[in-house]
């Protein structure tokens, strides 16, 4: 049995080979975008541009991957509101050229589709924790686009009877994150600060915003478990099930850090639009899976900053 990894040089992606190897214990193969490199040991790396519509269905011909996971997009928020075209594309277009792919295969593999919690958007208080029926109001484009992909595939799984499982991930946060997002930012500008790379203030946006942050290692656990035990046209929201306010998560590092450091609000990090608080039910997943999330918030901000301390290339400007 095989399974294949779609978007596999980002951030979870070298993580979920490994969870695919540890929990379904099956040969993997993963795609990068052409032109770029990556490093994941244990795999088969072939090249895979979703945005090449006819490169898919003779890529899922040759492997004949019974698991198949998409995390290919652009992932970033911030990135949405200045490139909404290419976000549309990648997301949307990108992952209809995937479905229709997979439509075409003469068996039914079992594919695993990353949303993203931002999906819900504009949240009342009395709508916390949310059920994953509740209705859609996302408030950035990359939201948007990821609520467009939930839609798509669940029509597909409908109409042509496919085993697609989708998820709506809430935050995620572990060593090799992408400074664009506010936890690993925060941590590599602690480091910087331990190493006297920059003056010992870290710039932060708003942070009163509340959110759930999952640690990655954690949330490919619950892909892997999805992608067996999901419902077929289920979509499952995928968190620790408890929003953090991002003031605590700052302060966690702070204090986990080893400097002295103040903290001031930079306006260039505040988005032009901010949900106040995103918080999951998680009662369906754990039902479906039995999952839960078991790596405590303390140890994956230690790990981060570990990493950053490991690796003084990531703390240039
Ligand atoms: O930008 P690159 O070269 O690292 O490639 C990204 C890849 N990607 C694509 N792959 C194939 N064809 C494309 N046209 C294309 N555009 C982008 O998707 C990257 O390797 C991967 C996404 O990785 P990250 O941005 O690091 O996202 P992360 O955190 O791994 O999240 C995985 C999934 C995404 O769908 C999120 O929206 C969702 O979980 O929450």
């Amino acid at each position: 049995m095989k399974a294949l990894i779609i978007g596999a040089a980002g951030f979870v992606g070298p993580y979920l080979a490994e969870a695919v190897r540890n929990n379904l214990k099956c040969e993997t193969v993963v795609t990068k975008r052409p032109g770029t490199r990556t490093d994941i040991p244990g795999v088969q790396i072939r090249d895979l541009d979703i945005m090449d519509e006819g490169a898919i269905l003779p890529l899922l011909q040759d492997e004949h991957p019974y698991y198949i996971f998409h995390l290919a997009a652009q992932s970033s928020v911030s990135r949405s509101w200045k490139d909404p075209g290419l976000t549309v594309n990648v997301n949307v277009k990108g992952t209809l050229n995937l479905l229709d792919a997979v439509r075409q295969l003469e068996y039914k593999p079992k594919v695993l589709m990353a949303g993203s919690g931002e999906e819900y958007g504009y949240i009342d208080p009395d709508e916390i924790p949310i059920k994953e029926e509740q209705f859609l109001r996302p408030g950035n484009i990359y939201a948007a686009t990821k609520a467009g992909q939930n839609m798509m595939a669940s029509v597909y799984a409908q109409a042509y009877n496919m085993q697609l499982v989708m998820t709506r991930s809430f935050n995620h946060m572990g060593p090799g994150q992408s400074p664009v997002f506010v936890v690993s930012d925060f941590c590599r500008q602690a480091v910087r600060i331990e190493k006297g790379l920059q003056d010992p203030v870290i710039r932060v946006g708003n942070l009163s915003s509340k959110r759930d942050f999952t640690d990655v290692r954690d949330v490919v656990n619950a892909y892997t478990a999805l992608i067996q035990f999901g419902v077929p046209g289920e979509t499952y929201n995928v968190g620790t099930g408890k929003a953090i306010e991002i003031r605590s998560l700052l302060d966690k590092i702070i204090e986990l850090s080893s400097a002295k450091i103040d903290v001031e609000v930079d306006k260039a990090k505040l988005r032009p639009v901010d949900v106040p608080v995103i918080e999951p039910d998680m009662t369906k997943m754990y039902k479906a899976t039995g999952w839960t999330p078991a790596i405590p918030l303390e140890q994956t901000i230690k790990d981060m900053l570990d990493h950053y301390r490991c690796h003084d290339e990531l703390l240039n400007d």
